[in-house]
């Protein structure tokens, strides 16, 4: 096993290709907690044995910021050595009881891993490598053990005591204290430990599974807020409900818990049968949740509980296949949330909003310092690698996957990995094989050594496509030319797999047939060509007049295509296309152009308008029009963010980016006043408050009108629009309509808008994921005239603010450093200077929190002047801070190198 810092206390990086198995295997573990806050004492009982298929060596536990007390070999004291924070044995027999009495401080733990106090509750939190900070262990995902936990505690203090599995045992002890006793029937890795215990209350529900097995449900959170469970409970029903109808996939468990925190680092923990989740993911009423916390919720409940199967089941054999996981249950949820959807077009919304993740994040981080493949090939940190990459970017590879061997051929495949590897601790590799190997005709399994370059070179393709018409021969000729930059440590990738869904649309908007050179007869109306050479051809006979090409339908590959479209095939596609993908693609597109010729043009002045009349007239008939849904008009009309336009630009000055955006935005504003009026007025009342897709969809074009309005209001000086955008705040009948008119007033800077923000702190002061919304609408409104960043501080100082808090420090901090470039990036540099002294303020308290806002500056380098020089001498600040965590110094170290 590597130490992870070298003799001079550096990190060392953890190199995927040192993989060895481990030396010893751990059979059983059973824990004994005596938990107090200030010094909790864990006695680790477990069976080892050697593993006979690697050379012998010492037995090497892991620990963090424990206190050894004991360590006693088949019952008998044992000598051992200290190396760093290991702790190793020499001399071992080839299988014996290995017996650790160590005690922590639960109460000091700000970094939220391990075990920690949350609101006088503990809570755990294992993944990647923090059972380590609970006893001394082989934490790593290959050793899998059957644990058994004994839990005792104060009873009046921690009347619940959870840990995974099944409850075996439970009862009082003398002085006021009790017990329980916890079985978990399945083997695991030690990341999937987890343990509750406090004052909790519980949402109940008992569900009878396909196959007769009866299973109970359980959602625990503190008193007060039980009121708020009823989604959260019925998106895990939703869920068991699904994996077992579309996968095949069961409870497997007798218990399911899901409890939730105030203060965790990340959304969700899929710890087995305990699922341990941040509140901002369980907790939801119409009073308090919006719309899109609604979906969130769904989405992470979902998440976590089909990782039971794909995570805890089977799970990684080392971090470097953490996309193993990751990548394919955010396929799963994602797939589960467009299942949900009753309407096809809302399929097509969510399609959108997951694609905009994608690029908004993920293609920024594989174009910058941080860039690495879907399985890496070395951390210092692993914290560090939960990102867009291994999630997002991941699942776009499973899809692809799908995309290659149907919808069928895939579930085949799933079926395939489960009876090979239950139980097993596996690689992305064994996954790919398993999808090819159930479908050997596919051209997945046909291509799948070059396929699988997707898990091993970073950086996001270029597709290149250009059209050649043939109106002689009714030909055309469709030319596809795959590129993709150099990334760190990859210089030059060779040509990826990409499925590339395709349809041809003719120039009044009808679907044309598809037929391939050399085919006997048109196939349908859209399919998928597989481009696996640098350039290939593919010809399309029997047209009669030049079709618009519709490519990379449903974004059916992480790459950026480029393609000379033309204005008027643009707007044909916006019009016409079947594919809604591509018809909101065409606008964006639309949008983008406008925008970078405005930020290219020297010549072009503030207050010059940057739309064409054509594009405003396409708008208004998105806008308006009979048959497209709310959620749709939503996304087509609102623009490219500042920094999808900015990844467009090899220069970037944030401010006239933001000035740009900001104009484009207002003249979508004034040209289209009367129609933001009537959408508004068409999608104002929803009615009883359900989040469903179409009526969240409704309220969140309503959303973007009264905005609009408020905006041109501005201009005008109009004070019809504010008031009633005021009116509806104080009237909203649900959260959702509330804070889209609070953020309306935000947005134009309307004086109400104080009115607003100071009622809405009254009216929810004791609801700590609202006033996180209120430190977020802040801290992210449109600079003017620099008074964002005094803001800010004043924020920091609000009593209701604490930096301990990840929610909190993230609605304040991340805000603004991360969600509102135009405040950010000031010529004066004041926003990176405060950012620097926030990283290294937040890296003392909790690395990992830490280490992602040390991430918003990933992209400094782009910057034109004077905002790189600036930004770089902030990261240098940071880098150059003595005992910073491995976490944060990994992010500044590649940022600066
Ligand atoms: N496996 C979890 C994500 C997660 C990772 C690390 C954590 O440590 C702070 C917490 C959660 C998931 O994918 O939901
Ligand atoms: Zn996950």
């Amino acid at each position: 096993m590597l130490l992870s810092r070298d003799a001079q206390g550096q990190p060392v990086a953890i190199r995927r290709e040192d993989y060895t198995a481990p030396a010893w295997w751990i059979d059983t573990v059973d824990l004994t907690f005596d938990l107090e806050p200030a010094k909790t004492r864990v006695l680790n009982k477990m069976q080892v044995r050697r593993n006979p298929e690697v050379p012998a060596e010492p037995l090497r536990l892991h620990g963090d910021e424990l206190n050894l007390a004991r360590v006693l070999v088949n019952g008998q004291g044992a000598s051992f050595r200290m190396e760093g924070s290991e702790l190793v044995l020499d001399g071992l027999p080839d299988a014996f009881a290995l017996e650790i009495f160590t005690t922590c401080c639960p109460a000091k733990n700000t970094k939220l891993m391990g075990l920690f106090v949350s609101q006088d509750t503990f809570f755990t939190q294992c993944e990647a490598e923090g059972f380590r900070r609970i006893t001394y262990f082989l934490d790593r995902p290959d050793v899998m053990a059957s644990y058994s936990v004994l839990l005792r505690a104060d009873k009046a203090q921690y009347p619940v005591l959870l840990s995974n599995g099944n409850l075996v045992e439970e009862g009082d002890l003398p002085e006021g204290r009790h017990f329980t006793r916890w079985v978990d029937p399945f083997k695991k890795p030690s990341y999937l430990f987890a343990l509750v215990a406090g004052k909790l209350v519980s949402r109940s529900q008992r569900i009878k599974a396909r196959n007769g097995r009866e299973h109970l449900l359980q959602v625990y959170v503190r008193a007060g807020d039980l009121d708020k469970t009823e989604h959260a409970m019925r998106s895990l029903v939703n869920s068991i409900v699904w994996d077992e109808l579309r996968f095949g996939l069961p409870l497997d468990l007798d218990r399911f818990m899901i409890v939730a925190t105030s203060d965790f680092n990340m959304g969700a923990m899929e710890n087995k049968g305990l699922n341990i989740f941040n509140t901002k993911y369980v907790l939801a009423s119409q009073a308090t949740a919006t719309d899109a916390d609604f979906a969130n919720i769904e989405s992470v409940v979902g998440h976590e509980y089909f990782h039971n199967w794909t995570g805890d089941r089977v799970t990684c054999r080392d971090w470097f296949q953490l996309s193993l996981k990751e990548g394919l249950t955010v396929f799963r949820d994602q797939e589960f949330s467009m299942d949900l959807c009753a309407e096809p077009s809302a399929r097509a919304v969510k399609r959108i909003e997951d694609v905009r993740v994608l690029r908004s994040a993920q293609f920024p981080e594989d174009a910058g310092p941080m860039a690495h493949p879907v399985r890496p090939d070395s951390y210092i940190e692993i914290s560090n690698f939960y990102t867009v990459t291994i999630y997002e970017k991941g699942a776009e590879v499973v899809r692809m996957m799908q995309t290659l061997v149907g919808r069928a051929g895939f579930t085949r495949g799933m079926q395939l990995y489960f009876d090979r590897h239950d139980g097993q601790a596996v690689t992305c590799d064994d996954f790919a094989q398993a999808i090819a190997d159930a479908n050997p005709d596919s051209e997945l399994a046909r291509l799948l050594p070059q396929f699988k370059r997707w898990y091993s070179q970073a950086g996001t393709p270029r597709l290149a496509a250009t059209g050649q018409w043939d109106a002689q021969a009714g030909r055309y000729t469709l030319q596809l030319t795959q590129s993709c930059p150099p990334t760190p440590g990859q210089e030059h990738k060779q040509p990826f797999v990409i499925p590339v869904n395709i349809g041809l649309v003719a120039a009044d908007g009808r679907a044309l047939a598809l037929q391939l050179e050399g085919e006997p007869a048109p196939q349908g109306e859209s399919r998928t060509l597989v481009l696996s050479q640098a350039s290939e051809q593919f010809v399309f006979t029997g047209l009669s007049a030049e079709p618009v090409p519709s490519i990379l339908r449903g974004f059916s590959a992480p790459v950026i295509l480029e393609f000379d479209f033309s204005d008027a095939q643009l707007l044909t596609l916006l019009a016409h296309d079947g594919d809604p993908f591509n018809r909101w693609e065409a606008a964006q597109r639309l949008g983008l152009r406008a925008a970078l010729a405005a930020i290219r043009d020297p010549q072009h002045a503030a207050g010059t308008p940057v739309l064409s009349a054509q594009f405003l007239d396409a708008m208004r008939e998105v806008l308006r029009h009979p048959q497209l849904d709310a959620a749709f008009k939503e996304l087509v009309l609102t623009l490219p963010t500042e920094g999808y336009i900015a990844e467009q630009l090899d220069v970037v000055d944030p401010q006239r980016v933001h000035a740009v955006r900001e104009a484009m935005r207002l003249q979508l504003a004034t040209a289209l006043a009367a129609d933001w009026q009537w959408a508004f007025e068409e999608n104002s009342d929803t009615g009883a408050y359900s989040p469903d897709p179409a009526s969240a969809g409704r309220r969140a074009l309503a959303g973007l009108a009264l905005t609009q309005l408020c905006l041109a209001a501005r201009e005008s000086g109009d004070p019809v629009w504010p008031g009633k955008t005021l009116q509806r705040f104080k009237n909203a009948g649900n959260m959702t309509d509330r804070v889209n008119a609070l953020s309306a007033l935000v947005v134009a800077g309307h004086p109400l808008a104080q009115q607003a923000l100071a009622r809405f702190h009254a009216l929810f002061k004791d609801e700590a994921l609202v006033i996180d919304k209120w430190f977020a609408l802040q801290a992210g409104a449109p600079d003017r005239g620099g008074d964002v960043l005094p803001l800010v501080r004043q924020l920091m100082k609000h009593p209701d603010f604490s930096i301990k808090n990840p929610n909190r420090a993230r609605s304040v901090i991340f805000s603004y450093c991360s969600a509102n470039p135009g405040a950010f990036h000031r010529p004066d540099a004041a926003g990176y200077v405060w950012w620097s002294e926030r990283v290294i303020e937040l890296d003392a308290i909790n690395p990992q929190v830490a280490a992602r806002l040390a991430r918003a500056m990933d992209r400094w380098s782009k910057l034109a002047e004077p905002y790189r020089t600036a930004a770089r001498e902030a990261i240098a600040r940071v880098a150059a801070k003595p005992e910073l965590s491995k976490d944060t110094l990994e992010v500044v170290t590649r940022a600066l190198a």
